[in-house]
């Protein structure tokens, strides 16, 4: 099984970030924003990924203005990205690809 909670080197994220399309890392944390047709889409997404987080048990820093949600993500127990953060951008980006046509 994978050791969540272990920081992943910068080779580990790179190979981890190819299948996640408009991720990157900045400031250490991996990082996305999504933009919706409105603010209603906005925070249905952000609704329904928090059920999401909740069952992981892990949790994102993100922020929402308008049509747009900015999300981080970062392990704070570490100061570093693991595989719950991988695990974790996964399902935000399914969530998000699946909400929306829209999605930048
Ligand atoms: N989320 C994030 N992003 N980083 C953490 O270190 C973290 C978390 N720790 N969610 C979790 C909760 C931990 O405090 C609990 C006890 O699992």
């Amino acid at each position: 099984m994978v050791d969540e909670r272990r920081a992943l080197t910068e080779a580990e994220i790179r190979a981890a970030l190819k299948p996640l399309e408009g991720w990157q890392v900045v400031d250490g944390k991996l990082h996305r924003v999504y933009r919706f047709k409105d603010f209603v889409e906005a925070m249905g997404y952000m609704v329904s990924a928090a059920m999401v987080v909740q069952q992981l048990d892990h949790h994102p820093e993100w922020s929402n203005v308008y049509n747009t949600v900015t999300i981080d993500l970062v392990t704070h127990d570490l100061g570093g990205i693991s595989p719950a953060d991988v695990d974790l951008a996964c399902r935000l980006h399914e969530l998000a690809a699946r909400r929306m046509t829209s999605a930048v």
